[in-house]
């Protein structure tokens, strides 16, 4: 699909603020894919459906949860989690996206996974460190987004589940596989 399409497509979906959100997400993601030699294209595209499903009544997301293939464990956690994993189905369902790496980055963009791809990592980064993003910390995940691409989504996840935590806010197993994979892909170690 071509890429004003896209935004023609996923702009009716979202509210004002979170459009905009997806516009510079989108730029961002171009950024990081060239610099880490992944597919820009691949990249703006998944980048601008990345937050499509957000703003689904929370029935019609719980709704796709159970009459797919989607793991039924997020029914245990925070509705918050619903918007990725239902979006990667919409996409092709609604238009047609039918391609793997895509669906997989829109899919895993809030929590992260094990064995991330590079494209699963630019748009979770892409998605924490866009210009509008006012994390505490974020400056320090974006400068480190100019040397290392995985050493940057570590941060990131590090950053989100510390926020979480002290918010004694449930976390998502894949939020944690994300961590751990993370932190052993930099490290090296245990
Ligand atoms: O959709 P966005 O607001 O652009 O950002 P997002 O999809 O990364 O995150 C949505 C929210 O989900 C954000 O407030 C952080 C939260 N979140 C991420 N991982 C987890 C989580 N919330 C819970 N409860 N558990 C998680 O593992
Ligand atoms: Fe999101
Ligand atoms: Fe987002």
């Amino acid at each position: 699909m071509k890429i004003e399409l896209a935004i023609e497509k996923v702009k009716p979906h979202l509210t004002d603020a979170r459009f905009q959100h997806t516009l510079r997400v989108a730029e961002t993601a171009v950024k990081l894919a060239e610099q880490y030699k992944a597919s820009s294209v691949k990249a703006e595209l998944a980048a601008v459906f990345h937050d499509y499903a957000k703003y689904r009544p929370i029935d019609e997301l719980a709704s796709w949860i159970k009459r797919t293939s989607l793991p039924k464990d997020l029914l245990e956690y925070h509705h918050e989690l619903w918007h990725g994993p239902v979006g990667s189905i919409l996409v092709e369902i609604e238009h047609g996206i039918a391609d793997r790496e895509i669906q997989d980055a829109i899919y895993y963009h809030t929590t992260g996974k094990a064995y991330m791809s590079k494209l699963d990592k630019i748009i979770f980064l892409a998605d924490y460190i866009e210009p509008g993003r006012k994390f505490p910390g974020v400056d320090e995940v974006r400068e480190m987004a100019k040397q290392d691409l995985t050493k940057a989504c570590w941060m990131a996840s590090r950053n989100t589940i510390a926020h979480l935590m002290n918010k004694n806010a449930t976390i998502y197993p894949d939020s944690f596989h994300a961590y751990n994979d993370l932190t052993k892909q930099i490290n090296g170690g245990n």
